[in-house]
């Protein structure tokens, strides 16, 4: 048979491909990646598929309710937190690619326990985000982000590697434990998702290179909080509600109350998610480092915009671990509009 000078090769169709594959293909076109990140990856991809299995049967094996304890947030800690937070560190701080991590659940940095290599990343993660869905049966999330090292390989981590802004991440992502389990990654080329077949126990790419609409029609805020909002917030939210000739508006509201659910909604239909500051909360409530910045490395890889309605959420540079932030995040337009209002 004559063999067509003009044929190439089809493009693999991408969809069905395991995190593996994805993460090492990405791995093999990066410039100089020498396999680390990869590792890493793959590592907190191991821990989600556990976290997964054990929200799953949560009410079986009799992990709901509280153990009493309250973490640095001053929130009570409940068993499934404690339990996707010991699995991450663990599994990460012995498995030689971090040399320090910083949880929600942790008021210090966890740094690698002696006899272990101090490895190249600094892992930020939020173990099981939402947690007061938790005995609600609605759809929580781990959160992570991930930094490199500034300081010389090997030795001891520094607040320098720490503390870095959420525009130096590497990586950032987040699971939803929903209706079904799906894992959300950016390593900067394009954001993908991938869902897991717990038959197999494996995550199949289910949504490649996933684009945020430019504007949506759903706006997502506790307007319980409503009475403590500043009034460019409240303004903000009256004209969303309002019905407009173009028919844009009035938007629809949907709050879960857990920032993956509501950010996972936000990404793949277009819209705006906000936790502002206000009277009593000058700061907002949502954490920068492991809530935040990830979700705004996210956001804008999909096209979309996060802010704190006056800075660009990845140009902050944290003073402190636990820091707290207003956010503003989703479809560039909506997003824009909010900005608007704020600064009037
Ligand atoms: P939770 O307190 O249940 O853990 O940051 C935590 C968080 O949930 C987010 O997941 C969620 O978006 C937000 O807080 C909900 O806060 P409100 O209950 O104040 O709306």
């Amino acid at each position: 048979m004559a063999i067509n000078p003009t044929w190439t090769p089809p493009k693999p169709d991408q969809k069905g491909w395991t995190i593996e594959r994805h993460i090492l293909e990405g791995q093999l076109a990066a410039k100089g990646a020498t396999g680390e990140l990869t590792a890493l990856l793959q590592q907190i991809t191991l821990c989600t598929k556990i976290i997964a299995s054990r929200v799953n049967m949560a009410g079986l094996a009799d992990v709901l309710g509280l153990t009493g304890e309250t973490n640095v947030q001053g929130e009570e800690v409940q068993k499934l937190d404690d339990l996707a937070n010991n699995i991450l560190i663990r599994t990460l701080s012995r498995g030689g690619k971090v040399c320090a991590i910083g949880s929600e659940e942790n008021d210090e940095p966890i740094l690698v326990p002696d006899g272990y290599p101090s490895g190249k990343y600094v892992v930020m993660f939020d173990p099981l985000d939402g947690s007061s869905n938790i005995d609600v049966n609605v759809s929580i999330g781990t959160i992570f982000g991930i930094h490199e090292r500034r300081s010389p390989a090997g030795g001891k981590a520094s607040a320098k590697d720490l503390l870095q802004a959420g525009g130096r991440q590497v990586a950032a992502g987040y699971v939803i434990y929903g209706s079904s389990t799906m894992l959300v990654y950016t390593t900067g080329q394009g954001v993908h998702g991938f869902t897991l077949d717990p038959s197999v126990g494996e995550f199949f790419l289910s949504h490649i290179d996933i684009k945020i609409p430019d504007y949506g029609k759903i706006f997502s805020i506790n307007e319980g909080n409503s009475v403590t909002w500043e009034q460019p917030v409240r303004s903000w939210t009256d004209w969303l509600k309002t019905p407009s000739d173009d028919q844009r508006r009035p938007y629809s509201a949907r709050y879960v109350g857990s920032l993956v659910a509501d950010f996972h909604r936000t990404l793949l239909k277009g819209g705006v998610f906000a936790y502002p500051a206000d009277k009593k909360n000058t700061s907002g409530k949502l954490r920068l480092m492991y809530e935040a910045a990830p979700l705004a490395l996210l956001v804008e890889q999909a096209g979309g915009t996060a802010s704190t309605g006056t800075e660009r959420i990845l140009d902050i540079v944290p003073t402190e671990l636990h820091q707290r932030v207003p956010l503003y995040i989703g479809s560039k337009s909506d997003v824009a509009d909010a900005l608007r209002f704020l600064n009037g």
